[in-house]
């Protein structure tokens, strides 16, 4: 039986559409899912969504829309995300469902039965978007230590955990363990930084505010998000707090590796094994924290619609080419660059130059020469040697940089293989072989020797870019290969190659889809100025009592002029059934005084009055407005008294 291998991603906050940072830790965790299938192991990999917390409840009130409501279209929007870059996991799970709820609140009761969990007050310095407690001493400049951000003083009656309790037992895993945390450096920041000065007690509940699981015996209070969000990685394979788990728990916990951005490093290495210490659970295996793709030339930011997302990266160059670009943007553990200009040349450079041009060409000389037939007629010579030795070579080192998620130096390892491949072309040079009738032996020699490393380069390349790898492959009419087969040469004894290859990638014309790209963000941008005055006017839901205080009514406009000195106002005279009000509005470059009168309008009519331009002002004229500042005032649908009600 093949040896399983549990992986996970982060699960997403789902406060906003994910960019292509968050996108890459998912198609980082894809190609090592697959790179370990292609090994023989028994793959297990769970993403999801982690949906609670007071950023949330803010985003989703900011939206006009229920928390539940606003998670939804979020979780939809990641799913779709990973699906279209090719995330193959057998398991998304989001921390509002049923199950999980439930079970991190049997998690809540029995650490507090057990005395891991107590009841006590907090006051220290709280960050929003964080969702995190700091000392003073734990501020850098006064600010969030993680994300820079202003703090609050803030204090709450809270539940805390005895994380002190469980330091020397992390400590002791960590000597023991010394793989646990990759790359190896975050060891040291984390014993350094954290269990070296002492581990505080953590608070594990949240009062201030209402989206998240309620603690079960005392409802005011929500769990703490990130002892809700970590717990995903055993809820979502069938974890339960009472000792009733699921066989597929029992196979797949403990995990073999949880998939993370480096920021989050402390909460999967301190926080998490200590849970897991306290619920009696063996820990993680390994835990590696990628580095950050970030943004070349300027922050990512809304309002300038620039913000790079991975669907529109895969609408312009296709899923494997994007997945090509992140995965060798960032060489271990370290932060990396991101472009639309530096994609279109890693594209050129590599997958058109290298990648395309090698099958492409291939393909065609085996379709010229031998009418597609490829097959080895052993004549070798000694240029042969080295181009085999790089392709029987290429796995086992690719294995080796897998061993510790070095994805980019696998990669490289593999596109090294291609240029030798293009190098041995010009080194045999067919079309000059072609020539000579006595060397056609050897020119079918040649062209199966590329067809071979091809296919073994392409096997091999499965992992990361599993389309193209399948596509390339189906040129020449070959399968791919599991990787046990992909250190011997010679593996199969003649093909026939397609007719009219598919072209993998090709080059593309920077000019030309600059353009295009600048025409999508000024779109987008426009766009989400007008979204972004619609939501401005969106404001908290109000009861039925809040809308009785306003008093609207039917007026009359009897008289009507300009207000002297002011380009904005009209004074009107309104008459509602036996009263007479003055009105002052700033409507004067809609309406000119003679489109007013005699037209019946709607006034709030117990605004306090209030004086504009000296004119004391009894009453408000209600308007529409639209995006571009278009306004319209509201009047009966038929006619009514002036002075009726409107409710
Ligand atoms: O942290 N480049 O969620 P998240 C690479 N919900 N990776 C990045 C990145 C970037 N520019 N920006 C973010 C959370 N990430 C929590 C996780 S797990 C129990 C709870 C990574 O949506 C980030 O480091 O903010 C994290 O691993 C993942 O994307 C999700 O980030």
């Amino acid at each position: 039986m093949s040896k399983k291998f549990y992986l996970t991603t982060a699960i997403a906050y789902t406060s906003a559409k994910p960019h292509i940072g968050n996108t890459y830790e998912a198609i980082l965790a894809d190609s090592i899912a697959r790179f370990k299938k292609k090994q023989g192991y028994d793959v297990f990999l769970q993403t999801g969504t982690d949906e609670h917390g007071q950023k949330i409840e803010e985003k989703a009130l900011k939206a006009g829309k229920s928390p539940k409501e606003f998670v939804d279209g979020v979780a939809a929007e990641i799913k779709r995300l990973w699906d279209m870059v090719g995330v193959s996991y057998d398991k998304f799970i989001r921390t509002t469902d049923d199950y999980h709820e439930k079970q991190i609140q049997k998690i809540f009761e029995k650490l507090y039965k057990q005395g891991d969990i107590y009841k006590g007050s907090y006051e220290g310095w709280y960050c929003t978007p964080c969702e995190s407690f700091w000392t003073e001493s734990q501020l850098v400049d006064g600010k969030c230590p993680d994300c820079g951000r202003p703090v609050k003083k803030a204090q709450e009656e809270a539940y805390f955990f005895k994380m002190s309790k469980y330091a020397d037992r992390l400590m002791k895993y960590y000597d023991e363990h010394p793989e646990f945390i990759l790359p190896l450096s975050r060891k040291n920041e984390m014993v350094n930084n954290f269990l070296k000065p002492g581990l505080q007690d953590l608070c594990v509940s949240r009062s201030s505010f209402k989206w998240g699981i309620p603690v079960t015996f005392d409802t005011k209070h929500v769990v703490y998000v990130w002892l809700d969000a970590l717990s995903n990685y055993i809820t979502g394979i069938g974890y339960d707090a009472d000792g009733n788990s699921t066989a597929q728990f029992d196979k797949l916990w403990p995990a073999d590796l949880h998939v993370i951005g480096k920021d989050i490093i402390r909460f999967h290495t301190i926080y998490w094994p200590i849970f897991l210490m306290a619920l009696g659970l063996p820990l993680p295996k390994q835990v590696y924290g990628h580095g950050w793709l970030l943004q070349d030339g300027g922050k990512m930011s809304k309002s300038k619609g620039n913000v790079i997302y991975a669907d529109d990266l895969v609408k312009f160059f296709g899923r494997d080419a994007v997945r090509y670009y992140v995965l060798t943007a960032m060489p271990q553990g370290s932060d990396g660059l991101i472009s639309w200009e530096s994609v279109i040349e890693k594209v050129n450079a590599d997958l058109a130059n290298v990648l395309g041009n090698l099958v492409n060409r291939t393909v065609a000389m085996s379709n010229k020469y031998f009418g597609g037939k490829v097959e080895d007629k052993g004549v070798a010579e000694a240029v042969d040697a080295d181009l085999k030795a790089v392709a029987i070579s290429a796995c086992a080192k690719a294995e080796k940089y897998m061993e510790t998620y070095c994805v980019s130096d696998a990669l490289e390892e593999i596109f090294n293989l291609f240029r030798r491949a293009n190098k041995y072309i010009d080194e045999t040079a067919p079309w000059v072989l072609a020539k000579d009738e006595t060397k056609a032996d050897r020119l079918a020699t040649v062209l199966y020797n590329l067809t071979e490393s091809i296919v073994i380069g392409l096997s091999l390349l499965y992992p990361f870019m599993p389309e193209t790898a399948e596509k390339g492959a189906a040129n020449f009419g070959l399968p791919l290969r599991d990787f046990d087969k992909l250190s011997v040469f010679g593996n199969f004894k003649e093909t026939k190659v397609k007719e009219t290859p598919e072209i993998l990638f090709a080059r593309l014309d920077p000019k030309v889809v600059m353009e295009q790209v600048d025409a999508m963000h000024a779109e987008r941008a426009a766009k989400e100025q007008k979204a972004e005055s619609t939501v401005k006017e969106s404001k908290p839901m109000i009861n039925i009592e809040d809308f009785e205080k306003i008093q609207l009514k039917v007026a009359l406009v009897t008289a009507c002029e300009k207000v002297e000195k002011s380009k904005k106002l009209l004074k009107l005279t309104l008459k509602l059934g036996d009263e007479t009000r003055t009105v002052v509005s700033g409507i004067a470059q809609h309406y000119s005084p003679e489109d007013l009168i005699g037209k019946k309008l709607v006034i709030v009519a117990n605004l306090k009055p209030a004086k504009l331009c000296g004119i004391e002002s009894q009453g408000m004229i209600v308007c529409a407005e639209n995006a571009e500042g278009k306004i319209a005032f509201l009047s009966p649908e038929k006619d009514i008294e002036d002075g009726s009600e409107i409710f």
